[in-house]
């Protein structure tokens, strides 16, 4: 395998989207894309309004061999207190390097949490053994948003010995089939908490965001940090604790 399909995964991910009912919606124009004549790159953006989230980001990034990536992150509505679906695809074209994190990932870390909304993912982790890259992110907390079952592939693709559109298609179904109250204990986190921790996650992701010194050189700083704000994590500049 000398690359990896970028267009192949966003269709992927469309697809699964519009199956669960899904429609597109507008992105406001400048934030739809961008593009950057000095160095040959577009960034496109989608929302999509699906049954059961708030809001569903998709972000594509086109730099030829220089780099690619697909980003998306979806957000369940506030009554469902479901891990948020975490998406960072990046390849790395001069180095050869994929960098590929796929998580449900958690509002609180609690074990009643885990056990309720881990099952599939524990599994799915379980059968791709070598997207195991070693847990322990240089900009993250993996304790912080991230599940112990992160699905994280840092490395050369020549060495990834499962089909990437095979591991995303099973990654998908597997967050689709996230049922409730599978386990009895377990104790639903109030819709008012759900919003706030839903908020610390944009406070918090706005804050590490590696990509923003990329942005910043691709498309200028302005446009980078508008892009940030508004639409990767619009929450981020709400102020909490009232
Ligand atoms: C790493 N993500 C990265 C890196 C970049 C991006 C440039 C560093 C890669 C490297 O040099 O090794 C890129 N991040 C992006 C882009 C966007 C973005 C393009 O937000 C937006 C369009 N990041 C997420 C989501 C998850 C995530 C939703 O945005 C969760 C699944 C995870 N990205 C994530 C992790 C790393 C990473 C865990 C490794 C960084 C580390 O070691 O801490």
């Amino acid at each position: 395998m000398d690359s990896i399909n970028f267009e192949e995964l966003l269709n992927q991910l469309e697809t699964s989207i519009v199956s669960n009912g899904g429609k597109q919606v507008e992105v406001e124009t400048g934030i739809d894309q961008c593009i950057s004549l000095k160095n040959k790159a577009i960034i496109k953006n989608w929302l999509w309004d699906v049954p059961g989230f708030r809001r569903w980001r998709i972000t594509r990034m086109d730099a030829g061999s220089k780099i690619q990536v697909l980003n998306s992150v979806a957000y369940p509505s506030y009554i469902n207190d479901k891990p948020i679906l975490g998406i960072d695809i990046l390849w790395f074209g001069l180095k050869k390097k994929l960098v590929a994190v796929l998580d449900f990932q958690p509002l609180i870390q609690d074990e009643n949490y885990f056990l309720n909304y881990y099952n599939g993912l524990k599994i799915l982790k379980r059968n791709f053994h070598d997207l195991n890259s070693n847990r322990s992110f240089k900009i993250y907390d993996s304790n912080r948003y991230f599940s112990p079952w992160v699905i994280f592939y840092n490395g050369l693709i020549d060495d990834l010995s499962h089909s990437l559109p095979d591991v995303f298609e099973q990654f998908l179904n597997t967050y689709w089939q996230l049922e409730q109250y599978k386990i009895n204990e377990y104790n639903k986190i109030d819709p008012n908490d759900v919003k706030k921790l839903q908020i610390n996650y944009d406070i918090y992701s706005a804050e590490k965001d590696p990509a923003h010194g990329l942005f910043k050189s691709y498309f200028g700083i302005e446009w980078a940090d508008d892009f940030v704000q508004t639409f990767l994590f619009p929450l981020s500049s709400i102020h909490q604790n009232k």
